[in-house]
């Protein structure tokens, strides 16, 4: 296709410019400029917007696509094979082009509402410069054939399983942890902090996992559970929590995910998530609650996962 044939001229312009990006440093942890949590979360909101309105199908292959570039790295700079870097371009191509133009845009506009302005030039004065324009050249003959090949419609909305066994747990799940969900910091900047002693190679395994879990749900309740998601962002107070309601929303959308995949995909992502969280983060995050609260949340959650198991 089209938006194939340009990722490999992108490719010939930006590989340089991906080789030299130490993809390892732990920079990108940070916010990009002062940290705003609410102005971050409204960004982060355009993406589930943007998320929801793309193809399940071409979200799926893309993230087929950064699994196999997962695969590929080599170096000290974690940078992916050439022709797998062109294949994750090719891949966020088409699901870019899979939406409105305005979705893009709105991600556009809200990412740069939290960047200072001096982030890019810092971020080109750690690669040879000129490396890095030629790269943004090529972007712009790429997004060039994306825009002629993009749709001016959004898809339609997902469907959203009514009176089935898992929402009828969340309900119970939910009025199980609200109290806690009221507990949590949810403006704390300690999310974005490192996790202790761990590499980025390391964490990247988990997040890989991640990936392949995703990958494998079903497209139409992925697309349901990102639409919960901003839903429950339109209700949060000043402090960041939202509505019972939409909680308990999420929840049954999350479980009605998590149910569509086997078992140990699910579990491959527990595991790898237990080998780089350290129990002092867990207990850290325990220490900042009401116990009662966080038990009976737990409780709760062990009910709601046999419910999630039986039909997964
Ligand atoms: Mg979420 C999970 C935040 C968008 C899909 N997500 C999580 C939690 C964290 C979070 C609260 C990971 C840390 C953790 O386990 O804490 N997500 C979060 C934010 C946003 C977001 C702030 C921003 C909008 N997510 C989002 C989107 C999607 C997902 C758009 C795609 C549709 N998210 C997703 C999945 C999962 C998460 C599939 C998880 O599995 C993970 C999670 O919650 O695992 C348990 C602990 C969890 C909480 C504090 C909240 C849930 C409370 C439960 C139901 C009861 C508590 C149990 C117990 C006390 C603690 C867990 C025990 C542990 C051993 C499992
Ligand atoms: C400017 C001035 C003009 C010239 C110009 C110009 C530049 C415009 C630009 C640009 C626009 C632009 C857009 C970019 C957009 C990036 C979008 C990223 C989206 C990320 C998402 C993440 C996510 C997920 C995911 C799916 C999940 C939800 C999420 C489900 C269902 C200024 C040059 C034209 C770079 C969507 C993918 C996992 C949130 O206009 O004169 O330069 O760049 O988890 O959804 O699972
Ligand atoms: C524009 C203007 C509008 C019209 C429009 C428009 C286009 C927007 C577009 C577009 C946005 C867009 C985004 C693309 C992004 C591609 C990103 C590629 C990333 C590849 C990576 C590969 C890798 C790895 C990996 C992880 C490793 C690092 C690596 C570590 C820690 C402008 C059309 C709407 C194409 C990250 C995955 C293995 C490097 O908005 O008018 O057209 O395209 O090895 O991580 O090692
Ligand atoms: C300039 C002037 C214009 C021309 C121009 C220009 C240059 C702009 C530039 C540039 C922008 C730019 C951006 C770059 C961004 C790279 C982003 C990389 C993200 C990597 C991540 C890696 C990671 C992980 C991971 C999980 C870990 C955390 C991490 C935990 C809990 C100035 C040329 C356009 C290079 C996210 C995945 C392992 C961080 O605009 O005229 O040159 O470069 O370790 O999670 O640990
Ligand atoms: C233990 C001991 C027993 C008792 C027990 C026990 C506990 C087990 C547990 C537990 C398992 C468990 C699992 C959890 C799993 C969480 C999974 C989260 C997945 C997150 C994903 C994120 C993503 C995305 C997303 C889609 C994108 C890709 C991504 C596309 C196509 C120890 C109690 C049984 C909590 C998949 C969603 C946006 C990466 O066994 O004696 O306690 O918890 O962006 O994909 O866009
Ligand atoms: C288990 C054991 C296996 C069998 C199994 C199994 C089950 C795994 C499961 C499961 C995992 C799972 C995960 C669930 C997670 C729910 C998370 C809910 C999060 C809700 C949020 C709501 C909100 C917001 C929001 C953003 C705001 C904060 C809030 C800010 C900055 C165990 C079946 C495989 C259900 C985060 C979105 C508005 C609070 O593995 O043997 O069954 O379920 O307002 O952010 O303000
Ligand atoms: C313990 C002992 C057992 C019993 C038990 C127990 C407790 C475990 C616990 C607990 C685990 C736990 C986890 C919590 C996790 C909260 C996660 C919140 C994530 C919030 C985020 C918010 C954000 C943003 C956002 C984007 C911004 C950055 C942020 C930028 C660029 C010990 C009870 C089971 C509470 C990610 C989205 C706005 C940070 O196990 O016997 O009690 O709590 O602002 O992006 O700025």
């Amino acid at each position: 296709d089209q938006i194939g044939d340009a990722a490999k001229k992108l490719g010939d312009a930006s590989y340089d410019f991906a080789k030299e990006v130490d993809w390892n440093n732990g920079v990108f942890l940070q916010a990009p400029g002062s940290f705003q949590p609410l102005k971050a979360l409204k960004a982060i909101d355009k993406m589930i917007e943007m998320g929801a309105a793309a193809d399940p199908e071409l979200l799926k292959k893309a993230a087929d696509a950064h699994h196999k570039a997962i695969g590929s790295i080599s170096g000290p700079n974690g940078v992916t094979s050439r022709a797998d870097w062109d294949a994750v371009n090719a891949a966020l191509g088409r699901v870019v082009a899979s939406v409105p133009k305005q979705k893009v845009m709105d991600v556009y506009d809200a990412v740069k509402d939290i960047t200072d302005p001096k982030v890019p030039a810092y971020m080109k004065s750690l690669v040879n410069g000129a490396d890095a324009e030629k790269a943004y050249q090529g972007f712009l003959e790429f997004k060039d054939v994306v825009a002629a090949n993009q749709v001016t419609t959004a898809s339609a909305a997902a469907t959203v399983p009514t009176g089935d066994k898992i929402g009828t747990a969340a309900k119970a799940l939910s009025d199980a942890s609200y109290p806690f969900i009221k507990d949590i910091d949810w403006l704390s900047d300690i999310y974005l902090k490192p996790l202790p002693g761990k590499t980025a190679p390391e964490t990247l395994k988990a997040i890989d996992k991640m990936i392949v879990t995703g990958s494998k749900m079903d497209g139409n309740l992925l697309k349901a559970a990102a639409e919960a998601h901003h839903k429950a962002i339109g209700s949060i107070d000043a402090k960041g929590v939202t509505s019972p309601e939409d909680y308990e929303a999420v929840n049954a959308a999350l479980g009605r995910i998590v149910a569509s995949v086997p078992k140990q995909t699910v579990m491959d992502v527990y595991n790898s998530m237990a080998k780089i969280v350290d129990p002092s983060v867990t207990n850290n995050m325990f220490s900042k609650v009401n116990p009662l609260d966080a038990l009976s949340a737990a409780k709760g959650f062990y009910t709601f996962k046999d419910v999630v198991e039986a039909v997964q």
